[in-house]
């Protein structure tokens, strides 16, 4: 996968804390050309600290029900061609928002937490209880976003990487990991500094502090 396995030792994040809901500023700029059913999906569908923790539950109830294999909740690690900066430029990351909102017109899912960097992207994303079939979407996603004559094809490396979420502390490591991501990359100093992320959503809901996440620049350099 993109990122090592090592996870986070700062402070953890306190998902599962507070209670208004978040605005839906993930939305963004709607595309132009977009179908009236896509804009609607793109609205509907937002990063929300409502469903990581009906998430959590939905965890907890398959240590008690292990005959019955729920929807899945899977971290996916997308990767630009050739490690290109891609990403960096607005009107693929809005190719992006708006391929995410195709699919999910047709294939539901929700996305739980993401964060978009110039040559990768990490999605948390959570199926349906009948129907846990990520790798058709992420499929569907590239496929969408190949059809726009705007960008320069490909964008994505044809593999990508999958994690199936296994419980509530392994969901919690992942949505640090992804919130903590742009400081891993060396891109920002802290978690906030960068936007496109979930993270200020998750901030607004009170399930990270504001300044969570700040690098470890207690690096001694040898003499
Ligand atoms: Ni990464």
């Amino acid at each position: 996968m993109q990122c090592s396995r090592q996870m986070l030792t700062t402070r953890h994040a306190a998902v599962g804390s507070a209670a208004a809901p978040l605005e839906p500023t993930y939305v963004g700029h709607a595309h132009t050309g977009m179908s009236a059913r896509d804009r609607r999906s793109l609205e509907a569908h937002r990063p929300s600290v409502d469903d990581v923790w009906s998430c959590r539950a939905r965890l907890t109830r398959m240590r008690y029900r292990r005959s019955h294999i729920p929807g899945a909740t899977v971290f996916l690690t997308l990767v630009t061609l050739r490690r290109a900066p891609l990403l960096q430029d607005a009107n693929v990351r809005s190719a992006l928002r708006s391929a995410v909102a195709h699919v999910a017109a047709r294939h539901p899912f929700r996305t739980l937490a993401f964060v978009v960097l110039p040559d990768h992207c990490h999605l948390l994303w959570q199926l349906p209880e009948h129907d846990g079939d990520f790798s058709l979407r992420v499929r569907l996603l590239k496929h969408h976003m190949s059809r726009r004559k705007e960008l320069s094809s490909p964008i994505w490396q044809k593999r990508f990487w999958e994690h199936l979420i296994r419980d509530e502390d392994d969901l919690r490591r992942h949505l640090d990991y992804i919130h903590y991501n742009p400081v891993k990359h060396g891109h920002v100093r802290m978690a906030r500094e960068w936007a496109d992320s979930s993270f200020q959503h998750f901030v607004e809901r009170g399930a990270y502090a504001k300044d969570w996440g700040i690098v470890d620049d207690l690096v001694v350099r040898g003499e």
